[in-house]
Formats: structure tokens, sequence, C-alpha cells
């Protein structure tokens, strides 16, 4: 159970669950191209046990009962996201019809059922042929992705509630190319400087060629950490602020303001792709919507053995969720005030939200940590964030990246043997709320 009614967000406010393509859809056959995860993890050592989302949660084919769980649970909207090597298996040119045909059937099943469909257009599956000619750190992504869109638009436009081009900007650039943990797996400052700028570029070009076909409702997911120092010295205090300034900072202060934070750039300048100071007016394309995703925090302290980026992750006292981060619903409330404050006084959704948590169906923790961030959000709401609507991550446990199956999130546990879905407590605590009012 929940402390909060439905009646507190307010009658607009939309309940969803949220997916991607690659964590849940398996379904690799039917023309889909390969995509960056699939030989990133068929790369030994890259994800644990090897595992990969060849089958995932064979969504692909069992996509009613997943809207049926969605339905059931009271939720009336569901965040997912397209395969862009579904739809367009070499990244440019041709289309694959039978993934045109899935994204019809499963739009068509959500609006049947009085889902609106919140889409996402790109949650990291790249084409393969893509990042062969340099993925995110090519320029000419910006036109790819802007015509992938288009497509989208043209295609099924006429029934999404909303379109995000970009899920977690930090997570294609940074983690995926400087840290090396995500597909493609670069561990390079140049590679994530240009991956940094480029994944902006292509979302703002996306926004303007999506505007031009007539879309409407559109905005970005962006992923926030609050940042707060080990200690009190200010060598860490810097150190947070340098973090912050990577993992918040860049991505607000481009699409909201169409500058780059300088503390950043005095590290990243000579990495920058030449001109990118007259990318920055697409950059800032006006958005009609802005999504945070938010788990947790970091505390930073100075790392002396890092000149090109002098700071750490230190290990936190606060209670973790089974994949180790600290729960802390004080940064979702301080987050979105934070936005609301300094960037936007437009609709912000919390796009994802939710925890890992071990393999058991009474997740009793699980509930508490939703009601804990529900209530932050209201207390955001409270103090003046434009709040519209709250998406619980994940539907169903799910391929958790180079975690491969180890770290469930979901709201309904998945058997990945049989595909058996049982919903949870959590499932439950949202359906009581949702149903009851
Ligand atoms: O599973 C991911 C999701 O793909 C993006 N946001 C964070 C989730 C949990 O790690």
């Amino acid at each position: 159970m929940f402390s909060m009614s439905r009646e507190a967000f307010g009658p607009e406010f939309v309940f969803g669950t949220a997916t991607a393509s690659y964590q849940i859809e398996g379904g690799q056959t039917d023309g889909r191209g390969t995509c960056i995860w699939d030989t990133f993890s068929a790369t030994p050592g890259n994800v644990k046990g090897g595992e990969t989302g060849k089958i995932a949660c064979d969504h692909y084919n069992r996509w009613p009962e997943d809207l049926e769980l969605i339905q059931r649970g009271g939720f009336n909207g569901y965040r997912f996201s397209f395969a862009w090597p579904r739809l367009i298996p070499e990244g440019t040119g041709a289309i694959n019809q039978p993934g045109i045909d899935f994204y019809d059937r499963l739009i068509d099943g959500m609006l049947e059922r009085g889902i609106q469909p919140f889409a996402t257009l790109y949650h990291w599956d790249l084409p393969s042929t893509l990042q062969d000619r340099g993925g995110w750190m090519n320029r000419d992504i910006a036109n790819w992705f802007a015509d992938y869109a288009v497509l989208i638009q043209q295609k099924f436009g006429d029934r999404l509630k909303a379109i995000a081009t970009i899920n977690e900007p930090w997570c294609v650039a940074f983690l995926s190319h400087y840290l090396g943990v995500h597909a493609p797996g670069y561990r390079d400052i140049r590679a994530a400087a240009r991956a940094m700028h480029h994944v902006l570029f292509a979302h703002g070009t996306a926004i303007k060629a999506l505007r031009a076909e007539g879309a409407s409702n559109l905005g970005i997911v962006l992923n926030l950490q609050k940042c707060e120092p080990a200690s009190q010295s200010d060598e860490d205090k810097a150190a947070s602020h340098l973090f912050d300034g990577v993992f918040n900072r860049w991505y607000l202060d481009g699409v909201f303001r169409g500058i780059y934070p300088q503390d950043v750039l005095d590290l990243l300048k000579p990495h920058m792709p030449k001109g990118f100071e007259a990318d920055m007016g697409v950059v800032s394309a006006p958005l009609d919507w802005v999504g945070i995703n938010y788990y947790s925090r970091s505390l930073l302290a100075h790392d002396p053995e890092n000149p090109s980026f002098p700071v750490k992750s230190v290990d936190g006292p606060l209670e973790k969720t089974d994949i180790g981060w600290e729960i802390y619903p004080q940064g979702l409330e301080d987050l979105l005030v934070r936005v609301a404050r300094e960037y936007t006084s437009g609709p912000i959704y919390v796009t994802e939200n939710g925890m890992a948590e071990v393999d058991e169906v009474e997740d009793s923790r699980r509930v508490d940590y939703y009601d804990a961030h529900l209530k932050a959000l209201l207390k955001a709401k409270e103090q003046g964030a434009n709040m519209r609507g709250y998406f619980a991550w994940s539907l169903l446990d799910n391929y958790e990246w180079a975690e491969g199956y180890s770290k469930r999130f979901g709201l309904v546990r998945v058997d990945y043997e049989t595909q058996k879905r049982t919903p949870k407590a959590s499932y439950r605590a949202f359906q009581g709320m949702l149903h009851n009012g």
C-alpha cells in the first residue's frame, strides 16, 4: 500500500510504466538489423555471464499480455522505445515492414486499452552499420537520426501522445565512450567529448525535423544524479561540482540555455568537434516537456590520479538497492525543484524511477522506495515544479545492460525459462492506488 491517494497528483497526471526495446523485446528475427548491444554483449567480459537481449522478455510476441498488465495495474501511460534497427535495419535507407507492423500493433493495442503511448526514439540500440561509420562520434548522425525520427512521425505520429528523442544522453555519451561500461565500450576522452555534443546536436536536429512534419509534444529524457561531496573539503566540493557539470549541467545547460558549462568545457575543449558553438541554437531547440530519470545520488571525492577528470565516486553510508545504489528520495525532490527553478517552467515528467531488488515477489522494500519517491515528487510539485506524470521503471524484470539479467527492476517478475509473468507487491501497490482514486 502507498501512503497517498491518486487524487493528490491531480486529474491530468499520467501514471505509467516504462521499458526499452532492447531490454524486453527479443524477437530478433523478422528482418531486424544488428545493433551495438548485440555485438557488445557477444564480446566476453562486457556483460555479466555473457547474457544478451536475444530473447529478453519475448515482448515481441507477448506484447498483448504485457499491455494487459499495464491496463490491469491502472496505469494510463506506457513509455516504450522504438528499436531503430527493427525499423531501418542498416540505420539509413530501406525500411523493414515487419518492424513497422509490430509497432502498429503495439500502439493500436495501447489505444484500445486506454493507455497513452509515450515513445522514445533512441534507448541505446544503435544499428551496427552506423557504429561502423563512427556512431555518435560522427556528426552525420544528426541527419541519420532526424531521418529516422521523420519516419516514426510519418508512420505512427498520429497515434503517439508524446515523443522523446534520446533516453539518457549522459549514458549514450559518457558512460559508453569514456567509462566504457556500455556499448560501444570506448574509454577515450575525445570520443566522449564528440559523443557528448553530437547526441545533443542530433536531438535538436530531430526536434526541428519532427516539427517540420507537424509533430507536437516533443521532449528529451535526461538522467539526473544528485551530486554531493564526500567531505566538506574544498577539493571534494570541487569534484562534486565538476561531476554535476558532466552529468547534469552539460545536458540541462545545453538543452535549455544553448551553452555548455565552462568548467566542463575547460576540460573537454581540446577534444570538442571544431565549430560546435555554431550548433548550440539547434541543441537548444524549444521543447514541450522534459523527462527526468532519477535513481540515486553520487558522493564525489577529488581523484589526484586522474588529471583529465579528477573525480571519483565513493561508497555512501545509506541503505542500498540490489545494484548498490543508495536510496535517496530527497535527491528527487531537490533535482525536480532545481530543474523547475533554474531551467524550465514547462511540463516535467518523472520518466523513470525504481529500484533493483533481489528476486522476490513480496518486494516490500520496493513498495517503500516508490512510496518515498512519490512523496518527494509531491513535495516538488508543492514547491512549483510543473509535474505532469510519473513512470515506474520498470514494468517487467528485464535485461539490465552490463548486468545482464542479474538485476531485477520489474513491478512484474519474469521467469526467463518459461516467460511467466507474476505481479509483485509493488505492482499491487500501484494497482491499489490507481484503481481506488
Ligand atoms: O535499465 C535502465 C534503463 O535502461 C535506463 N535507465 C536506468 C535503468 C536502470 O539502470
